[in-house]
């Protein structure tokens, strides 16, 4: 019953959303060890219409050996915004960057598509070998580039935040956050987890600022809130989206 609600929605989204959820579950599946994750009660799929346009949220969350959470999540409100947003949560033992993306999109197109490999350790840089990788991809251009947020000191260098234009820049999105993501998994797999207390405590402390700074994203909060109420919102945010361990 859920599976068959869960699929039409993914169906009824905007056909990059469609296309990237699609693939990002793929890329997991190829390359990691996945096994179920547990999500809290009542928030695998939630609906909402507090002031009359509905809203729809379905999650997808696995774990593996590397990484604590693997979330997918798709969201429609009423009709006319749809939702992708997907972040993988490291163990705190392994020294690799949190992956995430959004991308906020309607019928007019997608107006925010972003996609990153940030940094959570003190020094805010990436490690070495993803550096390296990212530094030599070929460049893409978008005509309309956005500018980041101050709670966005969190993104990388290599960050992309664009509005893409046309079928054009919508693909070569796509095809970046497959090269991000595709990087990502290959490195984890060959990344060995830190011993010291250390490193962990300094790791931990990077997740959870991250976390902080995605919080303070109004935006997301306002869509949420207007639908499922406040207090909801703030516990959804916490807990389910931005959960530090
Ligand atoms: C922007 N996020 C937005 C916007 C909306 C949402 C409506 C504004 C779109 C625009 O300016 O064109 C809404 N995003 C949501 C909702 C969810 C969501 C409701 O994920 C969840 C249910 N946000 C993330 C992640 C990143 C992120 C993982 O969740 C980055 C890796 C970034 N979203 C992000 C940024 C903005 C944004 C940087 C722009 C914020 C701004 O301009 O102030």
């Amino acid at each position: 019953m859920v599976t068959t609600i869960q699929s039409s929605l993914r169906e009824r989204q905007h056909i990059l959303i469609r296309k990237l959820a699609d693939f990002i579950e793929e890329i997991w599946e190829r390359n990691l060890n996945l096994s179920p994750y547990d999500i809290p009660e009542d928030l695998g799929y939630v609906e909402g219409n507090l002031e009359g346009e509905k809203l729809i949220i379905e999650n997808h969350c696995y774990q593996t050996p590397q990484f604590r959470k693997l979330h997918l999540e798709l969201a429609q409100v009423g009709d006319r915004l749809d939702i992708l947003h997907c972040v993988m949560f490291p163990r705190p033992n392994y020294p690799l960057p949190i992956f995430g993306v959004d991308l906020v999109g309607s019928q007019k197109g997608i107006s925010a598509a972003i996609v990153d490999l940030s940094p959570v350790t003190q020094n805010c840089i990436l490690p070495k070998a993803y550096r390296y990788v990212l530094a030599n991809l070929l460049p893409v251009e978008f005509s309309q580039p956005r500018d980041l947020p101050p709670w966005g000191n969190i993104f990388s260098k290599f960050c992309l935040f664009v509005r893409p234009i046309n079928a054009e820049e919508e693909r070569l999105f796509l095809y970046r956050v497959r090269q991000f993501l595709t990087l990502h998994c290959q490195m984890a797999i060959v990344t060995c987890p830190v011993t010291s207390s250390f490193e962990k405590t300094e790791l931990l402390a990077g997740q959870r600022y991250y976390c902080t700074q995605q919080q303070q994203n109004d935006k997301t909060r306002r869509v949420l809130a207007k639908s499922l109420g406040q207090t909801w919102t703030e516990q959804y945010m916490n807990t389910m989206l931005f959960d530090a361990p």
